[in-house]
């Protein structure tokens, strides 16, 4: 087997102080930087928004921040306006080590969709290029670690699995946002998934 540590959107928007901060964001990362010594694949991910994306309350009047709304690939919670294209929000938190990343993916940076997963846009079928990468290099086994639990590392870490990667979600170096219960289901949906729980 060969290992790929995935490091999903530790940036300043996800850490406190930033536009969609997660209880505690921070604290996972000096764990996550020392667990980029023990693997031979370290690979980033970046939330990467256009200014005017869709999947701000901001571009839906009368909408506020968290409500659900309908897109044409399904419901989609309305966010803060985060993680803007060259806005320190969108920077990688200062204290986390880029330098033995691989490969950074950027994602959610078409308009008219949303992207919590580093392998397919929220439509399920766009694909970001992350698996072919990951194929390509041979990595079976894949270590999931950052921001949201319920939101980016939980759909990433479906997506991984039903790909038929060995998936690994190292609960002590995530942290969620919790949203009615979001919580909960994306823990249950992950073992279902038959991800790897730890
Ligand atoms: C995320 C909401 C919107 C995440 C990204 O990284 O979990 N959540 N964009
Ligand atoms: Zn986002």
């Amino acid at each position: 087997m060969t290992q790929a540590l995935i490091v999903i959107d530790v940036q300043n928007d996800f850490c406190p102080g930033g536009a969609l901060a997660v209880t505690d964001g921070d604290a996972i990362i000096p764990g996550i930087n020392a667990l980029m010594q023990e693997v031979p694949c370290v690979v980033l991910t970046q939330d990467w928004h256009p200014a005017d994306h869709s999947s701000f309350a901001s571009e839906h009047p009368g909408a506020a921040a968290y409500d659900l709304t309908e897109m044409p690939y399904g419901p989609q919670v309305l966010w803060p306006d985060h993680c803007v294209q060259g806005s320190t929000g969108a920077d990688f938190h200062a204290a986390l080590h880029t330098d033995p990343a691989d490969l950074i993916i950027r994602k959610g940076f078409r308009r008219a969709i949303d992207s919590y997963s580093a392998f397919f846009e929220n439509d399920k079928t766009t694909p970001t290029g992350l698996e072919g990468y990951l194929r390509a290099r041979g990595i079976t086994d894949l270590v999931l670690v950052g921001l949201a639990t319920d939101f980016c590392v939980a759909y990433s870490a479906q997506d991984a699995a039903r790909l038929g990667f060995d998936v690994t979600v190292r609960l002590d170096l995530c942290r969620g946002i919790d949203l009615n219960g979001s919580l909960e289901a994306a823990l249950g949906a992950m073992r279902a998934a038959g991800v790897r729980l730890v």
